[in-house]
């Protein structure tokens, strides 16, 4: 029997079930990027205020496979958010999204509900790549296929950036105000960078789109949560547990952070009743995140990948590890942030490392590993790039950038293919292919300036770093040179 609305009375004691009646519950927010990111944050907060306010129910959408439409529409949209770390675990089945749609196979109902009056919100995870913007500079790919493809095919968009253009074209018609865009990625100001494509987008297919983008608000936000893609034997827990089948359930941590810019003109959840924090603006809280959590990942994930750890707790146990990525934090990155009034960096930085040590979370390192392309710019380089320019070491930073150049190239330390998943993977192969000395790796590396910016891309210091840790790497392998940190 599968979990669903007529199932929810089946659930047995102690699982927490909406507090609302789903059947009641109206579409307010359409969703891009339907992932488990997002139905282990956002819908969560959304699931926490549907009883005050049914109003706004969530469509959400996939804009790429049908497997999210395909394992929640039998179940009316519910599904098990199941909540762990190394003191226990809890289970809340989440019934806030209401609506799931496949934007391949009918955009057009994904138009229409975007155009409908009663959403007042667009949110995306749909990841740093879905932004088809170039890394370097936060502008819009222009070359990039999928735009070339919704330029030529505007009613018939493929990416989140044609179907904004055309549905706020449609409301406009209409004469329905615009929604407001709700980025939640993990990009610095991923509402000024969704603002800039899709206002690049929209000149380019009408200039006379354009003055109707630049009213639409974009507010700016910071999202965080750790979220392993599910595993078939966390299914089958699962299915132990509640006595019922659920396709697609979420595993997650009990830490959770959204920090948000309040600029909602049609109106918005009340957020804050679970936890949400309203602020003016998110930039600091954002790059705190970015250079400290996410940087730390991808270090942790490509070396501790490199030196043979599955996920990011067993990369946490490697002599040395912890080391190298609180020094990293602590030494190299939170000297290039901003001040936080009243905010405990250093409690902030123990919890980090706390939350990667989760024992409970099998969050692959190969996961995080995903499209550094597109990631080590605002993880990784921009930190460098700040203290290059006061004149600071970064040691730590670039051996993460090593590790990817190491890792990217798809070969593991023992000559096994790697299979490395990133927009630029055919790119990266191009470029280092028959190339061995790390010398060279390194200068086929940083011809790519989408990724590296001209300034990096040329800077004689950088350069050696990077050839003084990849050459290290290469000669002494992950494991050996994580070694030299242990204390
Ligand atoms: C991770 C993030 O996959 C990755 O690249 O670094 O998804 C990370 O788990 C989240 O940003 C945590 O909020």
């Amino acid at each position: 029997m599968r979990l669903s609305r007529l199932t929810l009375d089946r659930l047995p004691e102690g699982v927490r079930k909406p507090d609302y009646d789903p059947a009641c519950v109206t579409i307010g927010i359409v969703h891009l990027g339907v992932g488990a990111f997002h139905r282990a944050h956002q819908a969560v907060f959304t699931e926490a205020i549907l009883g005050g306010d049914p109003s706004w129910g969530i469509s959400g959408v996939s804009l790429r496979s049908p497997e999210t439409r395909d394992a929640l529409q039998p179940q009316d949209g519910l599904y098990t958010l199941k909540i762990q770390d190394g003191e226990g675990e809890q289970l809340q089945v989440i019934g806030s999204v209401v609506e799931l749609l496949c934007a391949p196979e009918d955009p057009e109902a994904v138009l229409r509900r975007m155009a409908d009056p009663a959403t007042r919100i667009v949110s995306l995870t749909i990841t740093e790549k879905g932004y088809c913007h170039n890394p370097a500079t936060g502008t819009l790919d222009e070359a990039h296929p999928d735009i070339v493809h919704d330029l030529n095919n505007p009613r018939q968009p493929r990416s989140a950036t044609g179907f904004i253009v055309e549905a706020l074209a449609r409301r406009a018609t209409a004469g329905i105000a615009p929604f407001t865009l709700l980025s939640c990625d993990n990009l610095p100001g991923n509402g000024h960078v969704l603002k800039r494509v899709v206002k690049r987008f929209a000149e380019l297919r009408d200039p006379a789109l354009t003055s109707l983008v630049r009213s639409v608000a974009s507010p700016s936000t910071m999202v965080d949560r750790i979220v392993p893609a599910t595993t078939d034997s966390d299914r089958d827990a699962i299915a132990t547990a509640l006595g019922l089948d659920d396709a697609w359930p979420v595993m997650t941590e009990p830490f959770q952070q959204w920090v948000i810019e309040n600029d909602f003109p049609l109106g918005r959840p009340a957020w804050e009743k679970a936890g949400a924090v309203f602020v003016e603006d998110v930039a600091v809280f954002e790059m705190m995140k970015l250079r400290l959590l996410n940087g730390s990942h991808s270090t942790l994930a490509y070396l501790g990948y490199l030196a043979g750890a599955e996920t990011v707790a067993e990369a946490m146990a490697l002599p040395g590890m912890e080391e190298l990525v609180e020094g990293l934090m602590r030494e190299e990155a939170t000297p290039t942030l901003p001040p936080l009034q009243g905010f405990d960096l250093a409690a902030y930085r123990a919890d980090l490392l706390q939350r990667f040590r989760n024992p409970r979370l099998r969050h692959r390192t190969w996961q995080i590993a995903m499209d550094g392309s597109q990631k080590l710019p605002q993880r990784l380089l921009g930190t460098i790039r700040d203290r290059l320019k006061a004149g600071a070491g970064y040691e730590r930073l670039a051996l993460g950038v090593a590790a990817w150049m190491r890792y990217a190239r798809g070969l593991d330390e023992h000559g096994q293919p790697i299979d490395v998943r990133d927009p630029h993977a055919a790119r990266i192969a191009e470029l280092v292919r028959d190339i061995a000395e790390p010398e060279r790796i390194v200068d086929a590396y940083l011809t790519m300036r989408d990724v590296f910016g001209a300034d990096l891309a040329t800077s004689a210091p950088f350069r050696l770093a990077l050839v003084k840790a990849l050459t290290r790497l290469v000669e002494e392998g992950s494991t050996a040179t994580l070694r030299a940190y242990a204390r």
